[in-house]
């Protein structure tokens, strides 16, 4: 499975959702698909996009939340499934595409290539709904499931160590916090 297919396979869902992404390839593959205002990439804080997405679950609970996440950014914030798990936000769907490397700073691989389990160490950080996916399928229906349903979801993707050429775009990250900070308040207006 390509993470980029996997992105675009649910990338409907998105529009009613909001999304927090960590940095680097994953990042410049979703803006590839197609930039939306309820769409955030956390640059240069890797490991925290969990983290700010369980932030706004648990700020707003009214809205769904979506956390595209990395292997080796989980890695550097193993506390932050612990985290997740004891506030255990409905509102929380985090995606982990596991291409078991670092890819955006050339690819090194992360533990998860000699075995390290994320889907595993989320069950045992208290995470009552995880899933590991192989496959493109797999992964619609996770996520399909997962939205559908009011609890805290962690659905480790498996994907090739593929991606952009390049993954420097045009939005600035103020541009990008500005513009989700909009999309907040005015989707608080909608649903107060
Ligand atoms: C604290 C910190 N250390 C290192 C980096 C440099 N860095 C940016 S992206 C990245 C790799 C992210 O790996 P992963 O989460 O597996 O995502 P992938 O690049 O494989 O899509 C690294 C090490 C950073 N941004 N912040």
């Amino acid at each position: 499975m390509k993470r980029r297919d996997a992105m675009e396979a649910v990338y409907g869902d998105l529009d009613r959702c909001v999304v927090v992404t960590i940095m680097g390839a994953v990042a410049a593959e979703l803006q590839s698909i197609g930039h939306r205002p309820n769409f955030f990439y956390l640059q240069h804080a890797m490991g925290l996009a969990s983290s700010m997405g369980l932030g706004i679950a648990l700020a707003r609970p009214e809205l769904k939340v979506v956390v595209f996440d990395g292997d080796g950014s989980i890695l550097m914030n193993l506390g932050g499934l612990t985290t997740l798990a004891r506030y255990r936000p409905r509102n929380l769907v985090h995606v982990v595409f596991d291409n078991e490397s670092l890819l955006s700073v050339g690819g090194f691989p992360t533990a998860t290539s000699t075995g390290s389990d994320i889907a595993g160490m989320a069950a045992a950080a208290g995470i009552a709904r995880t899933s590991t996916v192989n496959a493109l399928d797999d992964f619609r229906s996770a996520f399909a499931d997962a939205l559908a349903t009011a609890d805290l979801t962690t659905i480790v993707a498996k994907v090739e160590a593929v991606g952009p050429s390049g993954y420097v775009t045009d939005l600035s990250l103020l541009e990008n916090r500005y513009q989700f900070q909009r999309y907040l308040r005015d989707a608080s207006r909608v649903s107060s």
